[in-house]
C-alpha cells in the first residue's frame, strides 16, 4: 500500500506578499510532502506511475507530477520555483551550466535566417558559440555596444528576432539601460533576454524592467560557494516558458538533482553574501582608484563609472565585481596574478572566496586580438571578484602584489 501524505508548509499562505529575503529562504520548499525544512535530493532517474491511466495523464499534461528526471524532478523544481520567485517571473528552467542556459535561449528563440543583436562585451563563449556554431545553421548576429541604444536601433533588421543583453558585462562592467532597450526592442517585436549573472536577482530584476526572460550562470552568485556549475532561465510568461522548456528537455541540457540541492542551499544566503562583499568592493574600488600603478577602475559604484547614474537607477546595489587597468599592460597583468596571496588566481566569480583573473590571457584569450580590443578587453585589464574575507586583508593583499609589479 502506498503512503500518501499531502503536507503544506504554511508559507503557501503568505507566499505572494513576502519580501526578497523571505522568498530567498522559503520559496520552492513549500510543496515538500513530508514537511522537510530542506527539499531532499531526489536522486532518481525515473518515477513510477500508480497505473496506466496515471502515466498517460502525466504524459498528456493532464496531471501534475514527475515522469523522468531529464523532464523534471522535485529537487530541481524546488530550485526553479525559488529563482523564478526571486526574479519575479512565471517559471524557472534549470540547466546543466550557464552555457546550457545561453544555448537553450539561442536554440529556442532563433532559427534558420534569424538575426540577433547582442552586447559586444558579453561573456566570451556566449559570443563564440553564436559566431562559430549557430552561424553554421544560418543564424546571424551583430555585436554592438548596447550601452548606446542608438547602436541597437541601427542594427535592427526585418529578420531580427532577439536582443540579448548582458549588464553589467563580463569583464568590462559596461551597463545597458534595460528599460530603454526593451522598449525599443518591443516596438520592433524582438524578444529581450538579459544575462543577469553579474548582478544576481538580489541586485537587479530585468523582468521588472521589461525583459521577456532572464538567465544566470548559477555557478556564480546564486550558488556562491565555487562548488557547482549550473544555469537557469526564468521567463516572464507561461507562453515563453512552454516554448523554451521543451528545447532544454529535448536537448538534454537539464540540471542534476544533486547540483540543484547544492544551488538551493547556496541561494538561501545570497543577500547576506552580496551585502558583505559589495561593501568591501566599494572600499577596494576607491582604494584602487588612487593607486599610482592603476590606470583606471571600472566599478558601477564609483562616480567615475560612465553609467554610475544608470547603475543607481537600475540596480539595487553596485555589486562585487571590479575591473581595473594596470599601467604596465599585459606583463603587469601577469605579474600581478603571480603575486596574489589571498585572492585565488582563478576564473569564475561570485563566490565567497575572492578571485582574480587576467581576461586577455584567460577568459577572453579565445577572441581574436582585434575583436578582443573592440570589446574593451585591453592587455592590462584585471577582473577582481570580491568575496567575503576581511576587507583589510584583501586590500593588504592587493597592496603587496602591486608593490611587486
Ligand atoms: N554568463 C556569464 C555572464 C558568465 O560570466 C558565465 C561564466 C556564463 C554565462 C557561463 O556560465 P557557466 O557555463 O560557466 O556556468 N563566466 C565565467 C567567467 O567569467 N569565468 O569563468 C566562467
Amino acid at each position: 500500500m502506498r503512503i500518501v501524505i499531502r503536507f503544506m508548509h504554511k508559507y503557501h499562505v503568505m507566499k505572494e506578499k513576502s519580501g526578497f529575503n523571505t522568498r530567498m529562504v522559503h520559496a520552492g520548499s513549500e510543496d515538500d510532502q513530508w514537511g522537510s525544512a530542506v527539499v531532499p535530493i531526489y536522486q532518481t532517474s525515473t518515477f513510477s506511475f500508480e497505473n496506466a491511466q496515471h502515466g498517460a495523464d502525466l504524459f498528456a499534461g493532464k496531471r501534475k507530477g514527475y515522469i523522468y528526471t531529464r523532464i523534471g524532478n522535485p529537487t530541481i523544481h524546488a530550485l526553479e520555483e525559488n529563482i523564478a520567485s526571486l526574479e519575479n517571473g512565471y517559471g524557472g528552467i534549470a540547466t546543466a551550466s550557464g552555457m546550457g542556459a545561453v544555448s537553450t535561449i539561442y536554440l529556442a528563440l532563433l532559427g534558420q535566417g534569424a538575426h540577433m543583436i547582442s552586447t559586444a562585451s558579453v561573456y566570451g563563449p556566449s559570443r563564440s558559440i553564436m559566431e562559430n556554431h549557430f552561424s553554421r545553421f544560418g543564424v546571424t548576429s551583430s555585436y554592438v555596444n548596447t550601452s548606446d541604444i542608438e547602436n541597437i536601433k541601427k542594427n535592427i533588421r526585418p529578420e531580427t528576432k532577439l536582443l540579448y543583453l548582458e549588464t553589467p558585462s563580463n569583464p568590462t562592467m559596461e551597463l545597458t539601460d534595460i528599460k530603454a532597450a526593451a522598449r525599443l526592442a518591443h516596438e520592433h517585436k524582438l524578444l529581450v533576454v538579459v544575462d543577469n549573472t553579474f548582478s544576481s536577482p538580489y541586485l537587479q530584476n530585468p523582468l521588472d524592467l521589461g525583459a521577456d526572460a532572464v538567465l544566470h550562470s548559477v555557478t556564480k552568485f546564486i550558488n556562491g560557494h565555487a562548488d557547482v556549475v549550473g544555469g537557469i532561465i526564468v521567463t516572464k510568461t507561461p507562453e515563453l516558458y512552454n516554448l523554451i522548456r521543451p528545447v532544454m528537455v529535448g536537448m538534454g541540457l537539464n540540471m542534476d538533482p544533486h547540483q540543484a540541492f547544492l544551488v538551493h542551499r547556496g541561494v538561501k544566503t545570497l543577500s547576506l553574501r552580496v551585502e558583505k562583499a559589495q561593501k568591501s568592493a566599494m572600499e577596494i574600488a576607491q582604494w584602487l582608484e588612487q593607486h599610482p600603478k592603476v590606470e583606471w577602475v571600472k566599478y558601477p559604484g564609483l562616480p567615475s563609472h560612465p553609467q554610475h547614474d544608470l547603475a543607481k537607477k537600475q540596480m539595487k546595489g553596485f555589486g562585487t565585481m571590479i575591473s581595473f587597468e594596470l599601467k604596465g599592460g599585459y606583463k603587469a597583468g601577469e605579474e600581478l596574478m603571480n603575486h596574489m596571496q589571498v585572492a585565488l588566481l582563478a576564473v569564475s566569480l561570485g563566490g565567497v572566496e575572492t578571485l582574480i583573473q587576467h581576461p586577455a590571457s584567460m577568459t577572453h584569450s579565445g577572441l581574436p586580438g582585434k575583436e578582443r580590443l573592440e570589446a574593451g578587453i585591453t592587455d592590462g585589464l584585471v577582473r577582481y571578484s570580491v568575496g567575503i574575507e576581511d576587507t583589510q586583508d584583501l586590500i593588504a593583499d592587493l597592496q603587496q602584489a602591486l608593490n611587486q609589479v
